[in-house]
């Protein structure tokens, strides 16, 4: 997915189908605020431009980006919602602390798709330096945020595709 040639934001392949009566739940990472919170509101501004509304969008903020699991396990659990939008971003440092942040939020993002059985999407940059990050924060290498809400949308589309009428789809 990630290119150093292209836009991240433009998406290609694949029509995105209307996110109008989905529910999502975004939760957002303090640290790098400035980075997370021009993702956040990259991811917020696709999923209305694809048709969901704000009352159905609800959005929370962790300290860092390891608590976004369990952020997320709060919202799969606590609410109602079809999709959960984790947004973080972990920048290389000196020590180890970058390897096991990402270690942990990738496994435990991971886990809550399985064990909750929706689309919890791994919106976290991982990137060497600030100066990346901020590329894929609205900068030239577009919004990984805008990249996360698509994901969230196709996924409830697909899972949707499965079931018609509550009813499992036959061939
Ligand atoms: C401690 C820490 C460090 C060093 N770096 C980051 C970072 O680049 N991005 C991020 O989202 N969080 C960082 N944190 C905080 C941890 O995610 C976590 O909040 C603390 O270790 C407390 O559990």
């Amino acid at each position: 997915m990630a290119s150093e040639l292209k836009n991240l934001s433009e998406f290609e392949g694949g029509k995105i189908p209307s996110a109008a009566d989905m529910k999502f739940g975004i939760v957002t990472a303090e640290w790098n605020h400035e980075i997370t919170s021009a993702l956040q509101q990259g991811a917020i501004a696709t999923l209305l431009k694809h048709g969901a509304t704000e009352e159905r969008i609800i959005s929370k903020w962790v300290p860092g980006s390891f608590e976004l699991t369990l952020g997320a396990q709060y919202m799969a659990e606590l609410i109602n919602v079809d999709a959960i939008i984790c947004i973080g971003c972990v920048i290389q440092g000196d020590t180890k602390h970058f390897d096991f942040i990402c270690d942990a939020v990738a496994k435990g993002i991971t886990d809550l798709n399985i064990k909750y059985n929706i689309p919890v999407i791994f919106g976290v940059l991982t990137p060497n330096t600030y100066e990346q990050a901020q590329d894929r924060a609205g900068g030239k290498h577009g919004n990984k945020g805008d990249e996360a809400a698509v994901t969230a949308i196709k996924m409830v589309d697909l899972k949707r595709s499965f079931k018609r009428d509550g009813k499992k789809v036959g061939f």
